[in-house]
């Protein structure tokens, strides 16, 4: 039995984290998406928020658990539940550049291999930063995001006082 992570933010989750958590599904048998926490990092979404998009989009699939990572190390994470990999999305050379580094080190902090699938043409220009942008100055970001991200970009503030 193949395990591999598939880590991220996912603040929100948009479809180009969908369709290289597709393919890692096709390489693995099993893939865990693990909704990571950095204390230093300011989210648009709270990890409940952005695990529950998560779980509405993809726990109907086969083979996919969504697990929040913790504020600890990716690499103590998949020791932790047994992965042989962590699958990433490299979208550019600087993708690319920034990534390398972190798989080598995760490869002498705990041995995982880190594997690379690179982003489909059609959403290599997606970031969670730059739909959050567009979706709040107003722009069409639906065919971008799924269904229950959608819903929350684009729900109205809540009252105040
Ligand atoms: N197409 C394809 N893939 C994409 C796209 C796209 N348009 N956009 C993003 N991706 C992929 C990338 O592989 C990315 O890594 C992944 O999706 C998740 O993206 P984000 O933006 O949600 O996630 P990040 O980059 O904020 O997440 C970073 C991690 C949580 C993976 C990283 O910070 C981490 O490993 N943290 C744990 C702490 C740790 O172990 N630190 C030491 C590292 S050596």
């Amino acid at each position: 039995m193949r395990r591999a992570v598939c880590p991220g933010s996912f603040d929100p989750l948009h479809n180009g984290h969908l369709e290289i958590i597709a393919r890692a599904s096709n390489l693995f048998d099993e893939i865990i998406v693990a909704v990571s926490t950095n204390p230093a990092k300011k989210y648009r979404f709270g990890l409940d928020e952005r695990l529950q998009m998560a779980r509405e989009t993809l726990s109907a699939l086969r083979g996919i658990t969504i697990e929040a990572m913790g504020e600890g190390l990716l690499a103590d994470f998949c020791r932790r539940h047994g992965a042989d990999a962590i699958v990433k999305g490299v979208r550019t050379s600087a993708d690319l550049d920034f990534e390398v580094p972190m798989a080598t080190m995760n490869r002498h902090l705990t041995g995982v291999e880190t594997v690379f699938l690179a982003a489909d043409p059609g959403y290599a220009h997606l970031s969670s930063s730059l739909l959050k942008e567009v979706g709040s100055l107003g722009g069409d970001i639906s065919g971008f995001v799924p269904r229950s991200v959608y819903r929350r970009m684009t729900a109205p503030p809540p009252p105040r006082g």
